[in-house]
């Protein structure tokens, strides 16, 4: 063996045990299902799986400190306050941020609705638009829909291709008028990842925001807000291996600061006599009442994992394995396998879009669940792209740190499965090429 080719063994040796010891991290993958089958989850876009550290976490806030923060002075209040500020310093330091532009919220989508409401109601008005893009999650859309039905102001789109790619030929006349431009940093439904640098350089010389929607952005890229110049940026906890109903706004300070406060009540106020109330400093301004304290300490966790990990050996990993998908697809594209979205694995974030002849999204799915094999079918809360490319629903794996090549194989046997039993011949065409 030459010596080039024993250092790519040894390097293979230590990618596969790195992967082997982030999969023993993950107690649920350790369950067979009740079917005895391995659990092959691959629908981290809808959710991802929780490491033990994050578990833990969660049992150690209940068992040894829960209390409330910002208002206790004994020993577990104070501790608690610390730590869930320690989590947001955290979650500032990996997204590149200031901690005072950092808010929690539930999700991406209270995040999306947060500012659609606050700067909205101050900043929008009739003759004004907003420019969001085809590929958008309805969390993306529906907020902006009801804040221009309220103001008059105009909703547009940047057009995307038959692969789901952006079109961007005409983006400087879709820019005039605009006052923010709302754009998904991946698209959930085709797995895009949107050219950011291009339009947020084009949206600021047009003297419009950005909102990134970072909902499967954040979990699979590096980051950071600040060289991206992003005016918001949203993320839910849930999909980066943190717990469900923790989220994070984020926006540039002076954007926040102008900003009239959302929700209101405690915690978020500085003085208050009967008539009238004066606010608390960022970030606190924008998160009124009890917080999720302990679920905001849990995705501390899950951020301190990710960072152990390495956010450059999550994207590498998710390319790789994109790339195999694909490789291992094409074997079925004889009995109909139609892939959706842009097949280049430097496109696309760890999503993989398809339908399989003329069977529906649902059975696909249905049959793969037999396998042990999770994936999502249906519209992907992207109805309008749906429609806008004919399609009645798609079936979507999506990876994460966790998955693995014999997870793929698990989903192309499961695939092969399906075809025996909906009785695909060889040369069955796809519904939808
Ligand atoms: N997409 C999926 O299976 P929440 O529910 O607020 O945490 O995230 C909403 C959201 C916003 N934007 C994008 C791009 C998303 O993918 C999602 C959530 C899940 O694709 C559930 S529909």
């Amino acid at each position: 063996m030459t010596q080039t080719a024993q250092l790519g063994n040894a390097l293979q040796g230590e990618a596969d045990a790195k992967l082997a010891r982030i999969v023993a991290d993950f107690p649920i993958l350790a369950r067979p299902t009740s079917r005895g089958k391995r659990l092959v989850y691959l629908d981290s876009a809808a959710t991802s799986q929780k490491p033990r550290a994050v578990i833990q976490t969660l049992v150690d806030y209940y068992e040894q400190y829960n209390a409330n923060i910002h208002r206790g002075v004994y020993e577990i209040a104070a501790r608690a306050t610390a730590e869930f500020e320690d989590a947001r310093l955290k979650v500032a330091r990996f997204i590149h941020a200031d901690s005072s532009e950092v808010i929690w919220v539930r999700n991406t989508t209270e995040a999306i609705n947060l500012v659609a409401y606050s700067w909205g109601s101050t900043n929008l008005k009739a003759g004004d638009a907003i420019l969001l893009t085809e590929l958008e999650h309805h969390s993306d859309l529906v907020p902006w829909q009801l804040l221009t039905a309220r103001t008059g102001a105009e909703l547009r789109f940047i057009p995307v291709d038959d692969r789901g790619m952006h079109v961007l030929d005409d983006l400087d006349r879709l820019l005039d008028g605009v006052k923010l431009v709302g754009i998904a940093h991946v698209s959930n439904a085709l797995g895009t990842i949107a050219p950011l640098d291009t339009v947020i350089a084009r949206a600021h010389a047009a003297g419009a925001l950005v909102l990134v929607d970072g909902a499967q952005g954040a979990p699979h890229l590096p980051l950071d807000v600040e060289a991206l110049d992003a005016d918001f940026y949203t993320f839910s906890a849930h999909k980066m291996l943190g717990p469900t109903g923790i989220g994070v706004l984020y926006g540039k300070h002076r954007l926040l600061d102008a900003m009239p406060p959302f929700d209101s009540g405690g915690d978020m106020i500085r003085k208050v006599d009967y008539a009238k109330a004066t606010f608390n400093d960022l970030p606190w301004k924008f998160e009124a009442g009890t917080s999720n304290i302990a679920d905001a300490i849990a995705f501390g966790a899950a951020i301190d994992y990710l960072t152990g990990v390495g956010m450059d050996w999550v994207r590498e990993h998710e390319r790789a394995l994109t790339a195999y998908a694909l490789e291992r697809l094409r074997e079925l594209e004889p009995r109909g396998m139609a892939v959706y979205g842009p097949r280049d694995p430097e496109l696309v974030s760890g999503v993989i879009s398809f339908n399989f002849a003329d069977i529906h999204a649902h059975d696909l799915a249905s049959v793969l669940d037999t396998e042990g094999v999770c994936i999502r079918g249906g519209h992907h809360c992207a109805m309008p792209l749906m429609e806008k490319m004919g399609w009645q629903a798609t079936a979507r794996a999506s990876f994460y740190v966790y998955n693995t090549q014999a997870d793929v194989d698990a989903l192309v046997d499961g695939l092969e499965k399906a075809a025996g039993i909906f009785k695909l011949g060889s040369a069955a065409s796809a519904r939808v090429s």
